[in-house]
């Protein structure tokens, strides 16, 4: 009988209204996975793990605050989760001072991958340069050289654009302007249109996505002329949800027509195959009880898919990721005549085989496989869908392992003719 507790600790972006909303799903499929793994005598035999969490809406402040309260409040955590980038990245930066390895199931800043700044930090979540491969692919495939970024003043996406900027030059796209807001896009979106954008990659979170579209529908700058890339993680009707709450000025056909032909890259987050996963269930199998249990916590997925769907697996994943991680620590603890009970917040030693159980985990999920980088990092398939008549259509697939690009449709531009990057002047004799 399990008659002792390992306590963690999580940390959910839930309520709020900037950032990435995704413990809306991530929270209860976190829950279903500590279900699932304390009912398995196979593993942490004699222990069950309690998930002791709360919201941190997405605000780095008061994703402080819960870290502390989770850290001060007894009993001791032997590890966290977290996700959302900005929060992530605050908690993975203390969490060393207090031996703490952090596990985040939704954080994609290309920052995180910093191994000095975030020495205990590993993430489910894969890291946003995933799909810098993809867009220069897919630039390249289209005949594109001269694009244009549009990003939100937030490290997560500084470092994505770093990272995009890198490949471009390598690869001879020119970036001919990087136009940056915190709050209000309309001078960058006007700005881009000074500079003749045709090719534009938008790097923001959710709420000013719908900003940059209506900004977007306002000043012209879509049609038959332009190709905007999104980011792929947004929910599928992410462009027409919250636009009175939020004071959007455009109206749902407006920004239906803002978004079409747009592009998204997205990583795979659920597994490609129906074989049974670590936990003996196929991802058909726990797509079914997830949106049961999303129910039971008021998110009817056939009227609208929560915040954190897409992600949903990875929380489900990272919670395996901390059982299996702490069941070989315990045996390693075990060699050594210590136990994961004695865990204190200045104790390195155990935390040393937390950190290194961690690194050695490797399991089939139902985010597909489970490993990790030597900088703690996912790898992951991207996925690149196009907008069409208000409906994301799958286009292709990219493998930047094996540098492999599938396409399964041909894209579909407004007019039939593909955007060019440049306005094209033709001399008359
Ligand atoms: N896929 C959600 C990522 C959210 C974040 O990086 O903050």
């Amino acid at each position: 009988p399990k008659t002792k507790v390992l306590h963690i600790g999580g940390i959910f972006p839930i309520n709020g209204t900037e950032g990435w909303q995704g413990g809306m799903a991530c929270q209860p499929s976190a829950m279903m996975a500590l279900d699932d793994v304390n009912s398995r005598s196979d593993l942490l035999p004699g222990y069950k793990l309690k998930l002791h969490w709360n919201d941190s809406e997405c605000e780095p402040g008061l994703g402080a605050l819960v870290m502390y309260d989770l850290l001060y409040k007894p009993p001791q955590k032997l590890m966290l989760l977290a996700g959302c980038s900005t929060v992530c990245t605050t908690v993975a930066e203390a969490a060393k001072m207090w031996n703490l390895v952090v596990l985040s199931y939704g954080a994609s800043s290309p920052a995180l991958s910093n191994r000095q700044r975030f020495p205990t930090l590993f993430r489910t979540h894969p890291s946003a340069t995933v799909h810098n491969p993809t867009r220069v692919k897919i630039l390249q495939n289209f005949g594109w050289s001269r694009i244009a970024i549009l990003q939100q003043a937030e490290e997560v996406f500084i470092s994505t654009v770093e990272d995009l900027e890198t490949r471009c030059r390598e690869s001879g796209i020119e970036i001919v302007t990087r136009q940056s807001f915190l709050n209000d896009p309309s001078e960058s979106v006007r700005n881009l249109r000074r500079q003749d954008a045709r090719i534009i990659v938008g790097l923001f979170y959710v709420v000013a996505a719908r900003r940059v579209l209506c900004e977007m529908y306002k000043q012209g700058l879509y049609g038959s002329s332009y190709v905007w890339f999104f980011i792929g993680w947004y929910e599928d009707n992410w462009y027409e949800a919250n636009l009175s709450q939020e004071k959007i000025e455009c109206t749902r056909e407006q920004m239906k027509e803002a978004a079409e032909g747009h592009l998204t890259t997205e990583a795979l987050n659920w597994n490609q195959d129906n074989q049974k996963t670590i936990s003996g269930m196929t991802v058909e199998d726990y797509r079914k009880r997830l949106n049961a249990e999303l129910l039971k916590n008021g998110h009817d997925v056939n009227v609208r898919f929560p915040d954190g769907y897409q992600e949903a697996p990875l929380a489900y994943d990272a919670v395996w990721a901390v059982a299996l991680a702490l069941n070989r620590t315990m045996h390693r603890l075990a060699e050594r005549g210590r136990s994961l009970d004695d865990f204190t917040y200045n104790d390195a030693v155990s935390a040393g085989e937390i950190y290194s159980a961690m690194n050695a985990t490797q399991f089939l999920g139902v985010s597909g496989t489970v490993a990790f980088s030597s900088k703690g990092d996912r790898i992951a398939w991207t996925l690149i869908e196009q907008m069409i008549n208000g409906q994301y259509n799958k286009v292709g697939y990219y493998d930047t392992q094996t540098d492999n690009l599938t396409w399964l449709a041909e894209a579909r531009w407004i007019g039939g003719k593909i955007p060019q990057d440049r306005t094209i002047i033709i001399d008359k004799l």
